[in-house]
């Protein structure tokens, strides 16, 4: 338990639907502070790289693309236990498999188009931030709702 950073892309998918606000607001309204927040375009360097484990994949030229279609927005998320709690808001990779109630799961029939990045653990979480943020886009702001959203004993 503690709080946690975690990074998100809004994919160009979610962009050209104009779902940008939407997906934000279902992280907003969970009670995820805002660290960070821009909108980039991507190359082949940073996928390639952010997508290390895929690129010899079939699939990866297509991937690429897709990512590139558009600007992404890079989001830095906090919160406790943000990593696998955004994960678990996400849901599954592919949107058809995705149970409702899941970002995935309620805008995505796709294995690819899947709406959202987000890191999956504490070590890529970190990386991946550093990746698309630099240190003082990270804003150390606090929240007046803290009291709200958890107990006392829980941040
Ligand atoms: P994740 O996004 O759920 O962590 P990864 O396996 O890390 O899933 O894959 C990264 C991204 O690559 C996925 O979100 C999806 O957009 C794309 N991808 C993964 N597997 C496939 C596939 O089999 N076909 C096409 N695209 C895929
Ligand atoms: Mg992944």
């Amino acid at each position: 338990m503690g709080l946690e950073k975690t990074l998100v892309l809004l994919k160009p998918c979610t962009v050209n639907r104009g779902l940008i606000g939407e997906i934000i607001g279902i992280f907003e309204k969970k009670g995820l502070r805002i660290a960070g927040m821009k909108m980039m375009q991507l190359d082949d360097a940073i996928l390639e790289e952010h997508y290390a484990h895929l690129v010899g994949r079939p699939f990866f030229p297509g991937l690429k693309r897709s990512m590139m279609a558009t600007p992404v927005v890079a989001l830095a998320l906090e919160g406790v236990d943000a990593i696998e709690v955004v994960r678990q808001m996400a849901g599954p990779t592919n949107g058809r498999k995705a149970l409702p109630g899941t970002i995935r799961g309620d805008y995505s029939v796709s294995g690819q188009q899947n709406i959202v990045h987000a890191s999956d653990g504490p070590e890529t979480a970190k990386a991946e931030l550093a990746r698309f943020f630099k240190p003082e886009e990270i804003l150390e702001y606090s929240l007046c709702t803290m009291g709200s959203l958890y107990a006392s004993d829980e941040y």
